[in-house]
C-alpha cells in the first residue's frame, strides 16, 4: 500500500494543533488517514493533540454526512436545482416582507473555516439584512463589548501571555478540557505546569472543581452569576489599599475616579456571602495579583454566559489595567497577526457597533450588526422573520430554549442550511446545502491568529478532495450570494468576490499584513512560522477617539446599579441553579456521531452535590426530572462533591433523539439537551448575551 506523510491543522477547536498525517494513497491521491498524530515540529503546538483529532476522519467519512443537496423530505437535488430552490425561497420573502424578514445564523465552526467566513461575507453583503444572528451572543459577546467600549474596537481582544505569566486567575473557564478559548495555546496543561515550575501560581474560580482546578494551586467555588461582584471586591481592595499601579499605562488610561466610585459599594464583606467566597480570600487574591510581576485575570464562557456577563468582562480588563498587567509581558497582551483583521476591519468601517437598532419584539440591542440569538424564536413567531439561512450552526441545540426555537422553525416560509449533517436544526431546512469539511479545504487561522499566545501563522493545504456531491463552503455561499443579489451593483460585487476566491483574498491580506507574508511563503513552512512572543502594542492599536483606554465606560457604569441590587439578594439554601460543562471528547453539539468519541460511560449526566442529592433522596444513576420556567428534561444523576452545593451541572450539545435527526451513532445514546431547560428570557440585559449559567431549576426523582 502506498503511503505519504503530510502536515495539516486541526480545525476543531481554538487550540489549532499542527497534525502529522500518515495517508493511504491511491492513484496518487490521499484517500484516508491511517494515522493522525501531533506534529512535534510544529512551531506552535509542539506535538499536542487531543482525542478529537483522531475523530476527524470519522466525521469526514461518516455515512450520515450529507453528501448531496437535499430537500426537507430527504430528496436529493442537483446543485443547480438546490441553489435555485434556496435562492427563490429567500428572494420571495425579501420581496414580499422586506430584507429584514430574511435572517442568517452563523455557527461556531465558521471561526475555523476561512472559506465559509469569506463566503458568508459575500452572502451577507448580498442580503443586506438586519436580522443577523450568530453563536457570538451565546459566547464571547461580553468580551467584544468590553473591547469596543474600552479600546474602541470589538476585535481587539487581550490574550493571556501565559508563557510568561507568574500568576493566572482563571474564572469560568476550563482550558484543560476546552483546550483554551480566546487564548489559542495548544498544550495548555504543559504551559500551566511550566508556569508553576518557575514559581507561578494558578488560581481557578468555578462552581465546579474542574480538571483545570485539579492542577491549580487554589480553587474557589463561586455562586453562579456572581463573578462581577468578586471582581468589584478585588478592584475595591486594590484602590483602598493603594495597590493599583497601572505603571506605563497610567497616562494612557481615563476613568480612574469613575471606577473608584463604581466599586465603592462592593466591599469584600458585602460581596462574600453572595459569591460564597470569603472576604479574606477576596482581599488576598487582589493583593497577590497586585504583587505579581506578571499576573493575568482570564475569564471565559462561565464568566460571559450569565446575567452580569457584560460587567464581568469589563471588570476583568479593568483589573488587568489597574495591576499594570495589560499590554505587559506575562499579562494580557495584544497579538500582531499575519492578517491584521483589526486594522482591516477598521479600514472597512467595522470597528464594531452597539445598539444601532433593536430586536422588534423585546428590544434587545444590535451588536456588530447582529441581534442576540435568544430572541430569534420570538422574532419568527411574531412574523418579523420568515426565512432563515443557517451556516454551520445548530441553534436548536445551542440557543437558550431550543425547543421553542425548533417549533418556530416549522413556521418559516423558507429555510436553508449550509451544513454537513441533518441534525436538530437542519432537519427543519427546506434545502440542505452540504459543504466540504476540515481537511478537504485549505486552512488558515485568520480569526484565531488574533487570540494566539504567540504571533504565529500556518497555512495548511487541503489534504483530501471533498466527496463528489459536496462543494467547498466558499463556492456554495458565493453562489448563493450571486443568486439572491438584487440590483446590478450587488450582483457585480458578489461576482467579483466569487471570482477573487479565498486563496487570492488570503494572499492579498497576508501581503498587506504586518509580517509581509504570502500564501506561497507559508506553503513552504508546513510546521508554521513562529513570529515571536506578543509585543507591547499600546497606544498604537487603540481605536478610541482620544487614543486612551477607557477604564470606566458610561455603558458599563450605567449597569452597576443592577449589580448592586444583587448584594441584597437572599440566597435560598434549598434552591438549585444550573450551569453547563464541556467534555474533552465532544465538541459543542456535533461530534457525538463518532463511535470512538462517545464510547465509555454516559457523559450527559447531571452533577449534584451530596447534600442536595440526599435532601431529595437521589443517588448516583437515578434518573431525575429537571424543570425550569420553560421546559423539562430527564437525565441520570452523578452525585459528586466536585460541584458546589446548590448548583447542578449538565453538559450542552446533547439531545439527539429528535424526529428527523440523521445521526445514527449519536441517537444510540442521545442524552438530553440542557437548552430545553435554559431560558430565552434570561439574557445579560447589558449585552444581550444568553445567560445560561444560574438558571433556576427544580429537580426531583422521575417516577
Ligand atoms: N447551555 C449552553 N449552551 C451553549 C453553550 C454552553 O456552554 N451552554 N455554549 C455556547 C457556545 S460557546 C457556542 S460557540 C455555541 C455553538 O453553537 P452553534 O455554532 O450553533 O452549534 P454547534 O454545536 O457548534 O454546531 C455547529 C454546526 O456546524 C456544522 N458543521 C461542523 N463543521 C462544519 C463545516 O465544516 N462546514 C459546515 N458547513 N458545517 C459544519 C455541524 O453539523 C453543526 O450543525 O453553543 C452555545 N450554547
Ligand atoms: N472539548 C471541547 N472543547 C471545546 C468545546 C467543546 O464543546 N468541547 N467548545 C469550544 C467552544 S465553542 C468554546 S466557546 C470554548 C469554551 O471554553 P471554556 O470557557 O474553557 O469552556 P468550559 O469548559 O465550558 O468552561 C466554563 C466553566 O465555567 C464554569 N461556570 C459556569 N457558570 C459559571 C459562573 O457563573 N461563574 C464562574 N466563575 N464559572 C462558571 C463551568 O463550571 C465551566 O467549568 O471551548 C471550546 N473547546
Ligand atoms: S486540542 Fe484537540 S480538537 Fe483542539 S485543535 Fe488540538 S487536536 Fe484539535
Ligand atoms: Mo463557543
Amino acid at each position: 500500500m502506498a503511503t505519504e506523510t503530510r502536515f495539516a491543522t486541526c480545525m476543531l477547536c481554538e487550540a489549532s494543533c499542527g497534525l502529522r498525517l500518515t495517508l493511504q494513497v491511491e492513484d496518487g491521491r490521499p484517500v484516508r488517514a491511517l494515522r493522525v498524530e501531533g506534529n512535534r515540529d510544529d512551531a506552535l503546538s509542539r506535538g499536542h493533540i487531543c482525542p478529537k483529532a483522531l475523530a476527524l476522519e470519522d466525521i469526514r467519512l461518516d455515512p450520515d454526512r450529507v453528501r448531496e443537496p437535499r430537500t426537507r423530505d430527504g430528496q436529493a437535488l442537483t446543485w443547480e436545482r438546490a441553489l435555485d430552490q434556496a435562492a427563490s425561497g429567500i428572494t420571495r420573502v425579501a420581496r414580499d416582507h422586506g430584507r429584514d424578514a430574511v435572517a442568517v445564523y452563523l455557527g461556531n465552526p465558521m471561526a475555523h473555516d476561512g472559506h465559509a467566513l469569506l463566503g458568508s461575507g459575500v452572502l451577507l453583503a448580498a442580503l443586506r439584512t438586519r436580522s443577523r444572528f450568530s453563536a457570538t451572543s451565546t459566547d464571547q459577546l461580553p468580551h467584544m463589548l468590553a473591547s469596543l467600549e474600552m479600546f474602541g474596537h470589538q476585535a481587539l481582544l487581550p490574550v493571556p501571555d501565559v508563557d510568561r505569566s507568574q500568576f493566572f486567575l482563571c474564572i469560568g473557564a476550563n482550558p484543560l478540557v476546552s483546550n483554551g478559548s480566546l487564548m489559542t495555546a495548544p498544550g495548555i496543561e504543559r504551559r500551566f505546569e511550566a508556569m508553576r515550575a518557575r514559581g507561578g501560581k494558578l488560581v481557578v474560580v468555578d462552581p465546579r472543581r474542574t480538571e483545570t482546578a485539579g492542577i491549580a494551586d487554589e480553587h474557589h467555588f463561586i455562586r453562579p452569576g456572581t463573578d462581577a461582584l468578586l471582581l468589584m471586591a478585588m478592584i475595591r481592595t486594590l484602590l483602598e489599599e493603594g495597590l493599583a499601579r497601572p505603571g506605563r499605562l497610567e497616562k494612557l488610561v481615563t476613568g480612574h475616579a469613575e471606577l473608584r466610585r463604581a466599586a465603592e459599594p462592593f466591599s469584600p464583606e458585602r460581596v462574600a456571602p453572595v459569591t460564597g467566597i470569603g472576604a479574606d480570600t477576596l482581599r488576598r487574591l487582589a493583593r497577590e495579583l497586585a504583587a505579581s510581576p506578571a499576573g493575568v485575570v482570564y475569564g471565559r464562557v462561565g464568566l460571559c454566559q450569565q446575567e452580569f456577563g457584560g460587567l464581568a468582562a469589563w471588570l476583568v480588563v479593568a483589573l488587568n489595567v489597574l495591576t499594570g498587567n495589560l499590554d505587559r509581558p506575562g499579562g494580557a497582551m495584544f497579538t500582531t497577526p499575519a492578517i491584521d483583521l483589526v486594522r482591516l476591519g477598521a479600514l472597512l468601517g467595522q470597528r464594531g457597533s452597539f445598539g444601532r437598532w433593536h430586536s422588534r419584539v423585546r428590544g434587545l440591542p444590535e451588536f456588530g450588526g447582529e441581534l442576540p440569538v435568544a430572541c430569534l424564536a420570538e422574532e419568527i413567531e411574531a412574523g418579523h422573520i420568515r426565512a432563515l439561512v443557517t451556516i454551520a450552526g445548530n441553534p436548536v441545540s445551542s440557543a437558550p430554549n431550543g425547543s421553542r426555537l425548533a417549533r418556530a422553525l416549522e413556521k418559516l416560509d423558507a429555510m436553508v442550511s449550509v451544513d454537513i449533517y441533518r441534525n436538530e436544526t437542519t432537519r427543519h431546512a427546506h434545502v440542505i446545502l452540504p459543504t466540504s469539511f476540515g481537511l478537504e479545504r485549505d486552512h488558515f487561522d485568520m480569526v484565531l491568529n488574533i487570540v494566539m499566545v504567540r504571533n504565529f501563522a500556518r497555512w495548511s493545504p487541503a489534504v483530501f478532495a471533498p466527496p463528489p456531491g459536496v462543494r467547498d463552503s466558499f463556492d456554495v455561499l458565493a453562489d448563493l450570494a450571486c443568486a439572491v443579489a438584487d440590483g446590478p451593483a450587488s450582483k457585480l460585487a458578489s461576482r467579483a468576490a466569487r471570482a477573487l476566491g479565498p486563496r487570492r483574498t488570503f494572499d492579498l491580506a497576508l501581503r498587506a499584513g504586518p509580517h509581509s507574508l504570502s500564501v506561497s511563503k507559508l506553503e513552504r513552512e508546513p510546521n508554521g512560522v513562529d513570529l515571536g512572543p506578543l509585543q507591547e502594542r499600546l497606544p498604537g492599536v487603540l481605536y478610541t477617539a482620544d487614543r486612551r483606554v477607557h477604564l470606566a465606560p458610561e455603558r458599563f457604569l450605567a449597569d452597576v446599579p443592577r449589580l448592586s441590587a444583587v448584594l441584597d439578594r437572599v440566597v435560598d439554601g434549598g434552591e438549585l441553579v444550573l450551569v453547563g460543562r464541556r467534555g474533552l471528547r465532544s465538541n459543542n453539539s456535533w461530534m457525538n456521531n463518532s463511535r470512538r468519541l462517545v464510547k465509555g460511560p454516559a457523559r450527559c449526566t447531571l452533577l449534584m452535590h451530596p447534600r442536595d442529592a440526599s435532601a431529595r433522596g437521589i443517588a448516583t444513576g437515578a434518573v431525575v426530572k429537571m424543570r425550569s420556567r420553560v421546559g423539562e428534561v430527564r437525565v441520570p444523576v452523578e452525585v459528586s462533591d466536585e460541584i458546589a452545593p446548590g448548583v447542578v451541572s449538565l453538559p450542552h450539545g446533547w439531545g439527539h433523539a429528535l424526529d428527523g435527526v440523521q445521526l445514527q451513532i449519536a441517537r444510540e445514546r442521545p442524552g438530553a439537551s440542557i437548552n430545553d431547560v435554559t431560558d430565552d428570557a434570561r439574557v445579560d440585559s447589558l449585552s444581550g448575551n444568553a445567560a445560561y449559567s444560574g438558571t433556576p431549576v427544580h429537580v426531583e426523582m422521575a417516577d
